[in-house]
């Protein structure tokens, strides 16, 4: 069954569009789209594409009468009216080194100061008055909508992911993202859930690479940030001869514009920038069986790098946490998430009458079920003979793709007209190097494993024996890189479970 649609919303929804266009550089296609009053997909038929696609794909015409489809950064600073906002500040000329968020500095200002900034150089902008435009880029990236509209509950309704197959899914799931040209988020993969991106305004680049090629894009946790792997390379200026082997990584390069939705599969690595004036994108993490399992490798990551960058230099967190995280959280509180994190995973496959079976994605990853022989699955990791179909949509069904759902396929060409992104490298590293400072740090992360965050004891800081990195071959960062390695602590989460399953 297609979903019908009145005309007057349509043509309410058209009308907005075209007045919306001021900041835009490309002009939407909604309003043509619109006309065709149906949706390609029922909710039922979207949510079981975005169960079984193992590569990533844009739907196109699922959100044209979506109400947040009108919110451009004009209109939500009016929604807003005056709320301070914290942005990432950011530099538009990198070398080759990835721009984390530990090296970017933070402001707080209004969406109002940030237009003005932004689109209106003849007048300065208080807050951003440090910041020449033509040389930084402002990301006020990753907002939640509870914290944004806390007073406006009502707006929440404004997003629809139950046209996903989602039931009750809106905005109080979802996450806001408004930047100017240039801004962008480093190469990650997320841990946790699928995910699906709305763009609302302007448009921007996602470079995506397949989890199979994860050891090419050289997987780091420092930063640390729970639920993200980052990756050690500016993807967009690679340095090769560091990091030869991401020359094999698989590049799938997509351009988001409005009104499309992109759908990332679970553990698609993922740069993304800006390459409009103003973007504004809003994007819902799906939960997924599989986060049962990842909550444990997350709670072992912890551990292991607090643990390590606490005795290191039980000082100095700014270095190594990202301004995400609260804090360096102690060794018992981090015993009480691995913990936690491993009955929860028992609870739920005891009780569950899915595991193994269709409820359970598997998406070329093992789990509990097919952990039972760790080694086997490590060799099959590490020679990529597992049954993994990324890159393909599975068999049996015929091709899902038409012009409503486009596939993301892998780019034929390094993007070598875009080495240093949109902008030209001058071989600068980063923001940090201003000696800005960082703002108030951030307040919560995606998908917390634990609610209780606020238990947290902080742990009596005891002098440690440091040795200088340079005096070592082998640093405290190099170590963890190893122990955690994404395929290791994958590992590591199966034979706890299984120890505890016994
Ligand atoms: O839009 C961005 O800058 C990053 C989005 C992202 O990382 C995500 O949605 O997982």
């Amino acid at each position: 069954m297609r979903a019908l649609y009145l005309e007057l919303e349509r043509r309410k929804v058209g009308a907005r569009q075209k007045s919306d266009h001021e900041y835009d550089s490309v002009p939407s296609d909604s309003w043509h789209l619109s006309c065709k009053y149906v949706k390609p997909f029922t909710p039922e038929k979207a949510k079981e594409l975005i169960m079984s696609l193992q590569q990533p794909a844009v739907f196109c015409n699922m959100v044209f009468d979506w109400p947040a489809q009108h919110w451009t950064a004009k209109h939500l600073s009016e929604v807003l009216q005056g709320k301070q906002i914290r942005f990432r500040m950011g530099m538009k000329s990198t070398g080759t080194a990835p721009q984390f968020e530990t090296t970017c500095s933070y402001i707080e200002a209004t969406l109002e100061e940030f237009l003005t900034w932004n689109c209106d150089q003849s007048t300065t902008s208080e807050p951003f008055r440090d910041y020449d435009h033509s040389k930084f880029w402002a990301y006020a990236d990753y907002k939640y909508f509870v914290s944004l509209f806390e007073d406006k509950t009502d707006i929440f309704q404004d997003v629809k992911w139950s046209d996903f197959g989602f039931p009750g899914r809106n905005g109080q799931q979802s996450t806001l993202w408004i930047g100017s040209m240039g801004a962008h988020t480093p190469c990650h993969l997320d841990t946790y859930g699928c995910n699906l991106v709305f763009q609302v305004q302007g448009r921007k680049r996602w470079h995506l690479f397949p989890p199979e090629d994860t050891p090419f894009l050289y997987p780091t946790r420092i930063p640390y940030e729970e639920s993200s792997v980052f990756s050690k390379i500016n993807v967009v200026n690679p340095d090769l001869k560091r990091f030869p082997q991401f020359q094999k990584a698989r590049r799938h390069m997509v351009t988001l514009s409005p009104g499309q939705v992109l759908f990332v599969p679970r553990h698609w690595w993922h740069y993304v920038e800006s390459i409009d004036r103003v973007t504004v994108s809003i994007n819902s993490w799906i939960e997924l069986e599989e986060d049962h399992q990842a909550r444990v490798e997350e709670a072992v990551t912890r551990m292991l790098v607090c643990a390590l960058k606490t005795a290191e230099n039980p000082h100095n967190t700014r270095a190594w946490l990202n301004p995400t995280e609260v804090e360096a959280t102690s060794h018992e509180v981090n015993c009480r998430y691995l913990n936690g994190a491993v009955s929860a995973f028992l609870d739920h496959y005891r009780t569950s009458k899915v595991a193994g079976t269709q409820g359970l994605r598997t998406n070329g990853e093992n789990t509990i079920n097919e952990a039972s022989n760790v080694h086997s699955h490590l060799q099959a990791e590490q020679t990529g003979s597992h049954n993994l179909t990324s890159g393909t949509v599975r068999q049996e069904t015929a091709s899902p793709f038409g012009p409503d759902l486009v596939p993301v396929t892998p780019s034929s060409q390094e993007p070598t007209s875009e080495r240093g992104g949109i902008f030209e490298s001058d071989g600068e590293d980063s923001a940090g190097k201003n000696g800005k400072h960082f703002g108030k740090l951030h307040y919560t992360k995606r998908q917390r494993m634990m609610n209780e965050r606020e238990d947290a004891v902080v742990e009596p800081i005891t002098a440690g024996c440091t040795v200088a990195p340079s005096q070592t071959l082998i640093s405290t960062d190099d170590l963890l890189d190893c122990l955690v390695n994404p395929q290791v602590t994958r590992i590591v989460a199966q034979l706890l479970i299984q120890g505890r399953s016994l």
